[in-house]
């Protein structure tokens, strides 16, 4: 049964948005490979069912392309992963291949359309949804396909049978994740990747070594569902590193895309070792992590094994924001952290947000004051926007997320909100009021940092001048 996988474009790929001015640019997300695609064809692979990728966003392709595409490939089954910000052009791929009839099957799968299944299923062309891991899930429901058995069998999958909404509930973790095979980067212009992932670090592949957040943030949904942290063996890790610098020479270093890279030490303490063993640690690495709970000796190890940044998020400098949110950090540790990681000689790197409930200017105003005082290397500040599946969801539910586009975004873009994702609004406040508090904070870091990281800034300047171009006119004109 042969299946296309396919990332859908982002929403500058539809009229009228796509004849916006600055659209296009604004949406200028660092394109990584698709992981989760990634690791269900190679699944698909091992069971010789004939699959393909195709990532409308790192090609550039809009609609008309990627129907054509369709027409020229001709699978029966169309997978499509969704997340919020691309839901609209996954809903308007899938209602173009029912129109066009083909007898085609849509599945959707991925954190937008776990959750928002019902209006889906119900208001758009979508023929099955898949809730959880899809590996085994997506490849039971084609084997039912295949031989003509009643999807109500395989567990996993949602849909809708003469209105009424199905759902037989599985187990939606892949326990073992060393059973998995890697991720079938070859099935994708990988090298596009490289060029693509504009980060600190220079042709990155991002690898997931862990999967699952024991935490619950209010505004995440990754903790609500995939609750269950499980991670995978340092030598299952280390081969793929390996077998992804044979295949791809052009690969200079690697992205642990992992929630919480460090939730179990003595993994780490294993990666790093075994990394530094088998002399990988000359290729760089950045993660994520909490910013809690890490030694000394631990950071040291990271470091001699190629870490070279740490992204934590802090979120906010309140702690009744950080309550309001369950965020379960304490303010003086982070600062401990952040500090040890600097001395470790790794690039702490600190999100924070603004729009949290209970948010006020006094709130605000602290967050600011405790940045300056935590001294990361860098930061980055974002308005809160709300996604489904989360508890601010529960708070400002939308009717139809599909629906949803924020008009004067799209003619005025910003990089602070995604148009197409509501943001949060706490009492007083509203999504522009938001964008401009973020917009003038950016600023202030901005020139505060300049003196510090002048070096740094331009020798990233020299490696993408076009990116830090773009980048520093919307930080300085937004
Ligand atoms: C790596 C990552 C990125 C990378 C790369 C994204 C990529 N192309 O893979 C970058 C940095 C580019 C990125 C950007 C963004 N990201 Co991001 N990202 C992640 C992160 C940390 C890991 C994704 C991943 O690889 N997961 C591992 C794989 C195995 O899981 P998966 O992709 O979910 O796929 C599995 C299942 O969902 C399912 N599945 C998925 N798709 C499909 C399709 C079919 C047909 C089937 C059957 C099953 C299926 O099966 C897969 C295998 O088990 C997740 C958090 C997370 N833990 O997932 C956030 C996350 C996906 N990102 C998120 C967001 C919001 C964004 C941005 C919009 C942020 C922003 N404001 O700019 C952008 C949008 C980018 C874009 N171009 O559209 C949110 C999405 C929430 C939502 N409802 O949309 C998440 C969930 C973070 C969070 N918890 O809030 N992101
Ligand atoms: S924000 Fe991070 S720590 Fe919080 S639930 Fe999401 S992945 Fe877990």
């Amino acid at each position: 049964m042969k299946t296309l996988l396919i990332v859908p474009p982002d929403v500058s790929a539809i009229e009228p948005f796509s004849s916006s001015p600055g659209i296009k640019g604004q949406l200028k997300f660092i394109k990584g490979f698709p992981l989760g695609l990634g690791y269900i064809a190679a699944v698909l692979e091992k069971h010789n069912i004939e699959v393909e990728i195709l990532d409308a966003q790192v090609k550039g392709l809009g609609i008309e392309d990627i129907i054509k595409y369709i027409e020229k490939s001709s699978p029966k089954i169309i997978g499509i992963t969704t997340l919020t910000a691309n839901i609209k052009t996954a809903v308007e791929i899938a209602r173009r291949v029912r129109l066009a009839d083909k007898g085609r099957i849509t599945v959707f799968g991925g954190p937008h359309a776990m959750y928002d299944y019902e209006n889906l299923l119900n208001h758009y062309a979508v023929d099955f949804i898949v809730y959880g891991e899809g590996e085994f899930i997506f490849l039971n429901l084609l084997k039912a396909l295949e031989s003509g058995s009643p999807p109500a069998q395989v567990k996993g999958v949602i849909y809708n049978e003469n209105g009424s909404i199905r759902w037989n509930k599985g187990e939606i973790f892949v326990d073992d994740l060393d059973r998995l095979p890697f991720p079938a980067r070859g099935l994708t212009d990988f090298n596009a990747y490289l060029k693509h992932f504009t980060h600190n670090l220079s042709c990155a592949a991002q690898i997931l070594t862990s999967r699952g957040c024991p935490y619950k943030c209010a505004f995440c949904s990754s903790g609500n569902t995939f609750y269950k942290w499980r991670g995978r063996s340092p030598k299952n890790i280390i081969a793929e590193m390996k077998d992804i610098i044979d295949k791809f020479p052009g690969v200079k270093s690697f992205s642990f895309m992992d929630d919480n890279f460090t939730l179990d030490h003595q993994r780490v303490f294993e990666i790093c070792r075994l990394i530094i063993r088998t002399g990988l640690n000359k290729y760089p690495w950045d993660c994520l992590s909490r910013c809690a709970n890490l030694n000394e000796d631990l950071l040291l190890l990271m470091k001699e094994a190629g870490c070279i940044r740490i992204h934590y998020g802090i979120e906010s400098g309140s702690t009744q924001i950080l309550e309001n949110i369950s965020k379960r950090i304490d303010l003086g540790e982070a600062k401990r952290v952040m500090a040890l990681t600097k001395k470790s000689g790794i690039e702490a790197y600190a999100f924070f947000m603004v729009g949290n409930p209970g948010e006020s200017d006094a709130s605000i105003k602290k967050t600011v004051e405790y940045a300056v005082s935590l001294k990361p290397t860098y930061m980055n500040w974002f308005v809160t926007q709300v996604y489904p599946g989360t508890r601010l969801a529960e708070l400002q539910p939308q009717r139809d997320w599909v629906k949803y586009v924020y008009e004067p975004e799209i003619k005025n873009p910003s990089i602070y909100t995604h148009p197409c994702v509501p943001v949060f609004s706490p009492e007083g406040f509203d999504r522009e009021m938001l964008k401009r508090e973020v917009a003038g904070i950016m600023r202030l870091f901005f020139w505060l940092y300049l003196p510090r990281n002048f070096r740094k800034w331009i020798s990233k300047f020299f490696r993408h001048p076009l990116y830090s171009l773009w980048y520093i006119k919307n930080i300085l004109f937004q």
